[in-house]
């Protein structure tokens, strides 16, 4: 009888305490969401984050540090501290992550917002991370009722393209591990999921390879203008490696051959053809260098650098460059490029390399980067490789926004921000569509970019389109309504301290 008063007591308390929690009209669907997700529905009310303080997970193993993240994103938006727990069934009236192999495949989640709880299911911890990067961007601070909402509703989501890359040239100038690390955070805001490292060129070679220690001592001494040079340790490059991963990225190194050689060149005298070790260099000419490809320790050069970057490499992509080799003969070109896919194989790694490799023996398990010739992208096709989309005159961040900007070059197009989104992969080419293709990357060419304040500043906002333009379906991809988005989207840029180009052609909220 004590015990049937106490449950009545209880159970009328906790009505109690629901039915005094107030309604908060939001909206889902006018939350400027950069990538659109494919299918989103709104319900008019809102779940309010204090409302209980429990993140619930279906699995500790894999959804504990996914629960971390979240946790952790909430408390530095928000101020609010959240408990994980781990349970068999979710509760409802908490935020909750859970697998479930019956749902969407590979990246894809589902989300439902009520009133009195969030649902977030995937098939895989990367759908989960992804949905989770969504329910950051639709946090919001209710002025009326001064609360942090979440607008209710259910969202249905998954990437059109597998691939959504960057490029960061390291070589021109060194960038940190840290700042290596703030980008990838950038980059897992918005979905992307490849960061291809560019470790050498003329100007600097930027990885430790132990058997050939005079590339760091001597090649990593320099950069664009005499400014300091760099390298990473193999234990740098690992923890890299390893970052990346906690945010599901994969990172995808270079090294840029026979072409873009000149600090090998003046480290080791024997990679030339004429024995004589060039001198380092700073300029920013392209296509003067070349290893020589007719010499054994050439090759006997390369299959040390790959053998232990594929150590410490996790993803499937070796990257050999292979762009620009404007002094190396034709012939001595594809040779070179053919023997060095092989020793890529050998080291059970895939190639990948700039459009130019289509003139090797390449075959379906390669990826050509197309940057500039499309004959070599249909060239690719037909051999049946995949082609890795990033058009110099749509996605290369370090082409200026007009004539007006003080960093970056020109020499591909000037690039505002409606170029860089309005384009789209399966459209470039003829005969390279949807199933030829693997994905998008933006590379940043960094000749004259020299810091993390730079590096965003040529990325942002154009970098967000590039992300939706690899993720969203096509009937999301309309730039009026886009630039709407954006604008609305910059408080979250702002969150997230970007240091972003704010474009005149959008009209940013008023501070
Ligand atoms: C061309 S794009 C290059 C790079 C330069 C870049 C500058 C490509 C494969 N090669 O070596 O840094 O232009 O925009």
């Amino acid at each position: 009888m004590k015990n049937l008063l106490l449950l009545i007591a209880v159970a009328g308390f906790s009505l109690f305490m629901t039915s005094c929690n107030k309604t908060i009209p939001a909206d889902l669907s006018s939350v400027a969401f950069i990538p659109h997700p494919v299918k989103v529905q709104a319900s008019g009310v809102s779940f309010q984050l204090e409302r209980n303080n429990v993140i619930e997970i279906s699995d500790a193993d894999k959804l504990k540090p996914l629960a971390e993240f979240l946790k952790s994103k909430l408390n530095s938006f928000t101020g609010l501290e959240y408990e994980i727990k781990v349970v068999t069934m979710a509760s409802g009236k908490n935020i909750y992550l859970g697998l479930d192999s019956n749902t969407l495949n590979n990246d894809g989640y589902q989300l439902e917002i009520t009133k009195v709880g969030v649902t977030m299911i995937a098939k895989e911890e990367q759908g989960i991370f992804y949905g989770i990067q969504t329910l950051l961007q639709s946090i919001t601070f209710n002025d009326e009722y001064l609360e942090w909402i979440i607008p209710g509703g259910t969202i249905l989501d998954y990437s059109k393209y597998a691939y959504r890359g960057v490029m960061l040239d390291v070589a021109r100038h060194f960038f940190s591990v840290d700042d290596v690390k703030q980008l990838i955070d950038l980059m897992a805001a918005y979905k992307l999921n490849n960061l291809h490292l560019h470790l050498s060129d003329d100007q600097g070679w930027r990885i430790e390879i132990k058997s050939w220690p005079k590339l760091t001592e001597i090649g990593s001494t320099t950069a664009v203008n005499g400014d300091k040079g760099g390298y990473y340790t193999q234990e740098q490059y690992k923890e890299i490696v390893r970052y990346a991963k906690e945010h599901f990225i994969t990172i995808i190194p270079e090294i840029d051959m026979p072409g873009h050689t000149n600090a090998a060149l003046a480290s080791y005298a024997e990679l030339n053809c004429d024995n004589k070790a060039r001198d380092l260099y700073t300029g920013i000419e392209v296509g003067f260098s070349t290893l020589c490809t007719n010499k054994e320790v050439t090759y006997q050069f390369v299959e040390d650098v790959i053998r232990e970057l594929a150590e410490i490499t996790e993803g499937p992509y070796i990257h050999i460059g292979g762009d620009e080799s404007l002094v190396t003969e034709k012939d001595d070109y594809i040779y070179f490029m053919n023997r060095v896919r092989e020793i890529t194989k050998k080291y059970d790694k895939k190639v990948m390399g700039w459009d130019e490799i289509a003139h090797a023996d390449i075959d379906k398990n390669d990826v050509v980067q197309y940057w500039s010739v499309d004959e070599n992208a249909t060239l690719a096709v037909s051999k049946g490789a995949k082609v890795l989309m990033s058009p110099s005159k749509k996605a290369y961040l370090d082409m200026q926004y007009d004539s007006t900007t003080h960093l970056g070059l020109h020499w591909a197009a000037y690039i505002e921000l409606d170029s860089a989104y309005m384009w789209k992969p399966e459209e470039m080419i003829e005969g390279v569509g949807k199933d030829q293709i693997l994905g998008v990357e933006s590379p940043l060419w960094t000749e004259t970019i020299t810091n993390l304040s730079e590096m965003q500043y040529m990325m942002f906002p154009r970098l967000v389109g590039h992300a939706e333009i690899g993720w969203s379906p096509n009937e999301h991809l309309n730039w009026e309504e886009y630039k709407m988005r954006l604008a609305k989207h910059s408080a979250y840029l702002e969150k997230l301290n970007i240091n972003y180009y704010k474009s005149p052609q959008i009209d940013w909220p008023i501070e």
